[in-house]
């Protein structure tokens, strides 16, 4: 990210917050561990009327706001005076919240499908970083308001978990790391990073289920694995395919439908299989409507849960034999 091309936007940036008194930092509805991080580090710079929240955050970013004692308001605060909206190129979510001439800035790393809703005081977008939260690093740091420890955690936390724990990380993404894990004491492989998630109650019993019920067939080099289950069935479904399946269907049964949970893996879908083509053509027989992409998809139908599970294993072999 950074140098000359955003320093003048960074200092934009630093003066508007430092010009208001209450500011809000919104995060996007369902937000994630990335736009949590981002708004706790810049609540703690620059405090404010609150860190709000639309809906509910996602497991994991629950479980770092719990861990980290991280302040997320559900009520929005009648005072703020700026709307600083994170990891989300929309505003439309929180206008209604807003008093008259309320300012607003965006910090994101989306690529804007349109024009940004007018009323936008100050954009802060930088598509080319994988992480909202190294943009808020790098606007800290730019200020000379380094992140205090449990903020620096916490950025790095957001930051591994949006780049697929560095993955997608670019040269900056680790220049923006190496400061944050010396500002927070910590090496990249230490526990307090790690961005597993526990299971739920009841999902590791669903994953074991899954597995004694499971069948499976092998055909020429691939292995299809089937299986039912109450609830969890993607946990069920990725379960199986890390245990090395290439295709894996898991059933569960409601409200007079069958639902299948359909994963693939990579090798397959490297060699062109698609799991929406196979569920189009059972749809087709059996009557039901399908969902998805090439490697994670759901077919729902009223067919029976034995005869839908057999024929996507037979779709699946007849695959694996024309290849
Ligand atoms: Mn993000």
């Amino acid at each position: 990210m950074k140098p000359t091309d955003d320093a003048s936007v960074f200092d934009g940036a630093i003066r508007l917050l430092e010009s208001k008194v209450h500011p809000v930092y919104v995060l996007h509805p369902h937000p994630d561990a990335d736009c949590v991080a981002s708004a706790y580090a810049l609540y703690s710079a620059f405090p404010g009327a609150a860190i709000w929240s639309p809906s509910k955050p996602d497991r994991f970013a629950q479980l770092m706001i719990e861990r980290h004692s991280i302040p997320v308001a559900e009520e929005f605060p009648d005072q703020a005076d700026l709307a600083v909206i994170l990891d989300t190129p929309h505003t439309a979510f929180v206008r209604d919240h807003l008093k008259r001439g309320t300012s607003i800035m965006v910090i994101d790393h989306h690529e804007q499908g349109q024009t940004e809703e007018n009323g936008v005081t100050l954009s802060l977008t930088v598509p080319r970083a994988p992480s909202c939260s190294e943009i808020v690093a790098e606007l800290l740091l730019h200020a000379g308001r380094r992140p205090e420890r449990n903020a620096a955690e916490v950025l790095l936390i957001g930051i591994l978990s949006d780049t697929g724990g560095l993955k997608r990380a670019t040269a900056s993404t680790l220049r923006t790391c190496a400061s944050l894990l010396e500002l927070a004491g910590l090496e990249i492989q230490s526990p307090t990073l790690s961005r597993s998630v526990p299971m739920e109650e009841g999902e590791q019993v669903a994953v074991l289920k899954g597995m004694q019920r499971m069948v499976y067939r092998r055909v020429g080099g691939f292995t299809v694995c089937c299986t039912h289950s109450s609830a969890f069935e993607s946990t069920v479904a990725s379960v199986l395919l890390s245990a090395g399946a290439d295709a894996v269907f898991v059933a569960a049964e409601s409200g007079g439908f069958v639902r299948v949970t359909g994963r693939a893996s990579e090798r397959v879908l490297a060699r062109g299989f698609n799991l929406v083509t196979l569920f189009r053509s059972i749809a087709a027989g059996f009557g039901g409507e399908t969902g998805g992409h090439p490697g994670a998809a759901v077919l729902k139908s009223e067919a029976d849960m034995e005869a839908l599970l057999n024929s996507c294993a037979a779709e699946f072999i007849d695959w694996c034999n024309g290849v």
